[in-house]
């Protein structure tokens, strides 16, 4: 094995040249990889009769290198290594495991032969980060799998596995056992055969079709998924690219792709989207953790309440094989809540996500209990009952005198201390919050907050258990609403101005959805319920809420609330709410004026980013993109905006948001002016 570079080998196995990729942690294309393959393709001496490119570690190269994006260009380009496998003089095969994404598929579509192992996968995910394949990816991959198919993949970024890639053509064999055994035999099969040097570029025959014959296709793919692109450059950009694919020759769609490459990574959506994959993995460490601070092992858990929130809950750890003991206070409450679950999981299965028998071993993984003492063996147990401080202090400390030692206390409170709660324990290092977001088993956001006294190897556990149950985890400090919560507090309380002054609920929603959120303030009040939290027996009329609540409105329950809903829940603003809204204005002695769009917009979102620097301020967050973390997955932030953090640093200008809001009055954090 000769070393071409501290990155890549080349190694001959006789007449076998075999180049190795090894660059932890994902063979990503850095500049020092692509000078290595440069160099390595090079080096092949002329008696070699076939090529085998592989990689070391756990995957195939996994695309660009993203942290390179937008700095100098440096060492041997793409296209020039790309150019020297598909030109290579003899055969070159890519053998693939782990995942060949991106970059990485490009390169292995430029080897004339395809091996995979039985794990590998294969896809183009540029569009999560806002981009299309740059380096010839939509223009050879529908070459090879189709148009159709093709469309789908760089659209969804959804990769394909072996076996399916291997029956649409883009591999060439699945690797039983050892791959580079199985790749330098498939290459001496081609040598020996004298198999030719297939270039996907050059072979248009899988296309499916021609620009007339296609051109429907493209108009329905476009149609059916209007929705899921509304608001991004980048589906539309991919497109272009595949329709470019069919219409034009190679040498001119790759001219397409470049042109609208260039035009994604040099605009903001994407530099929010790679942020947020950057922010994703950062929230995952947690600043000052001793190295000893290993998680501790969860092999049942307990959850306390079986309503929405706990039913979601536990459906999370059934799903990846952890048994849950739920505890209700009721028969018929414990009854209802497994009844949601069982419907969930059969609803999933009918939709093909799995099978009946899975719904059933899921549902073999859940014991319910009316008694408390039925948790004494649990590892971890969440509790989930409503937001009272004096029935949470009740339950934690009878969890304190009944759980094992050693065991995770946790509440899934949305508001209250933490540090309140465990004191009810004589174990506050144990207890820990767990917020999870609505519906718990499909919003991927989950708050670990940690309280003053929570033991540093709770804190792990806590995260570790969220990403083993698939959520994004993010730590918090102990703060009235935490991260997400508290910043939509100073969104709602302006947004409840805005009404008075003269805005309508319908506009603010508007607005917002425009910017991109999937619903706004107050159809989200009518989702969650006006009545969350109102008694009819203490109402006195104090605000909107309060009256709206009085007149019978509670929102989408009972199809009255700030809009009307019909039995298919379509909405028009409500002629009540209107009522109530401009009587109380008028009873305060408001002056109602127009209020423009862009004043909407600033007045929710600028007290928002403020809040969000607060919470840094008193360190309740770790780093900024954690707050963006908590926004794009647990109240819809749209991801191509990159969270508020990242759309005040690098759209709406910091310096501008704070000089706005000194004009309105409010008390400006520091950092908001400075920096983070
Ligand atoms: C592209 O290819 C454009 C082309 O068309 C060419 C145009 C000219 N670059 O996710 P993990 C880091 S665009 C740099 O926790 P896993 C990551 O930050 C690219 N760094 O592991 C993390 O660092 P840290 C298209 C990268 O096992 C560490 O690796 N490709 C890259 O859960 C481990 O990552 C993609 O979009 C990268 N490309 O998942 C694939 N990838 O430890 C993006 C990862 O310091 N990557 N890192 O926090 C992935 O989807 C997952 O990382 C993967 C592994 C599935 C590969």
């Amino acid at each position: 094995m000769s070393a071409i570079n501290a990155v890549v080998d080349l190694s001959f196995e006789g007449e076998i040249a075999v180049v190795t990729v090894d660059s932890p942690p994902v063979n990503a294309l850095s500049a020092d990889v692509r000078d290595g393959l440069d160099g390595a393709f090079k080096a092949v001496s002329a008696d070699a009769k076939a090529i085998v490119l592989i990689c070391a570690g756990r995957t195939f190269i996994a695309g660009a290198d993203i942290s390179e994006f937008g700095k100098a260009p440096r060492g041997a380009s793409l296209p020039a290594v790309q150019d020297a496998m598909e030109n290579a003089a003899v055969p070159v095969i890519a053998a693939v495991h782990g995942t060949a994404l991106g970059g990485g598929l490009e390169v292995a579509l430029c080897a004339h032969y395809r091996v995979g192992d039985a794990k590998a996968k294969f896809g183009l995910p540029e569009v999560k980060l806002g981009l299309l394949p740059g380096a010839g990816g939509t223009q050879r991959l529908p070459r090879i799998v189709g148009a159709k198919k093709a469309l789908e993949m760089v659209t969804s970024g959804t990769p394909m596995g072996a076996k399916p890639a291997l029956a649409a053509g883009l591999i060439d064999e699945i690797a039983d056992g050892d791959l580079r055994g199985a790749a330098i035999a498939f290459a001496r099969k081609v040598v020996a055969e004298g198999r030719p040097l297939k270039k996907v570029r050059d072979d248009s025959s899988k296309l499916g079709g021609d620009a007339a014959s296609l051109a429907p296709m493209f108009a329905d793919f476009r149609a059916a998924n209007a929705r899921a692109f509304k608001g991004f450059e980048a589906p539309e950009a991919n497109i272009k690219c595949i329709e470019a694919a069919v219409a034009l020759p190679f040498e001119e769609g790759m001219k397409v792709e470049r042109a609208e490459f260039l035009k994604l990574m040099g605009g903001l959506q994407s530099a929010a989207q790679r942020h947020v994959f950057f922010a994703e993995r950062a929230a995952a460490k947690i600043d000052g953790l001793p190295a000893d601070a290993t998680p501790l092992p969860v092999a049942k858990v307990g959850v306390i309440g079986a309503g929405t929130m706990g039913g979601g809950i536990s459906m999370n750890f059934l799903s990846v094989g952890i048994p849950v003991t739920i505890v209700e206070t009721k028969q018929e409450a414990l009854d209802r809540g497994v009844a949601v679950i069982r419907k969930n999981y059969e609803n999933s299965a009918k939709k093909g996500r799995f099978s009946m028998d899975e719904v059933e071993a899921r549902m073999g993984r859940l014991s319910t209990s009316l008694d408390l003492a039925d948790l004494a063996d649990c590892d971890l147990i969440i509790e989930a009952v409503f937001e009272n401080m004096a029935i949470k202090k009740e339950i934690f400390g009878k969890l304190d005198a009944l759980a094992k030692p050693g065991a995770i206390l946790a509440s899934n409170t949305s508001y209250l201390n933490v540090d309140e709660i465990a004191a009810s324990t004589a174990r506050p290092e144990s207890v820990v919050g767990m917020h999870f977001f609505s519906p718990a088993n499909v919003m991927r956001l989950l708050e670990v907050v940690r309280g003053a006294r929570t033991s540093p190897r709770v804190l792990a556990t806590a995260m570790a258990v969220g990403k083993n149950i698939g959520k994004i985890g993010v730590v918090s400090g102990v703060c009235h609403g935490f991260i997400g919560n508290r910043m939509l507090g100073a969104r709602q309380a302006e947004a409840n101005k805005l009404i008075l002054e003269g805005a309508r609920p319908a506009d603010v929603d508007r607005v917002l959805t425009d910017f991109g959120f999937p619903m706004g303030p107050f159809q989200m009040s009518d989702l969650a319920g006006l009545d969350i939290g109102w008694s009819a027996e203490t109402s006195k009329g104090e605000t909107v809420r309060d009256r709206l609540c009085e007149a019978g409105l509670r929102g989408q329950k009972n199809g009255k609330g700030f809009y009307d809903y019909d039995e298919a829940r379509n909405r028009t603003p409500s002629p009540v709410a209107e009522q109530i809204i401009n009587d109380y204005a008028a009873e305060k002695g408001i002056n109602r004026r127009d209020i423009d769009d862009q004043e909407i917009l600033e007045r929710c979102l600028y007290p928002m980013v403020n809040e969000g620097a607060k919470i840094l301020d008193e360190g309740m967050a770790q780093r900024a993109s954690d707050i963006d973390i908590v926004w794009i997955n647990g109240y819809g932030w749209p991801v191509y905006r990159g969270g508020p953090m990242f759309w005040a640093e690098h759209d709406a200008g910091r310096e501008n948001i704070a000089a706005a809001l000194e004009r309105m009055g409010f008390e400006v954090s520091q950092r908001l002016k400075t920096g983070w």
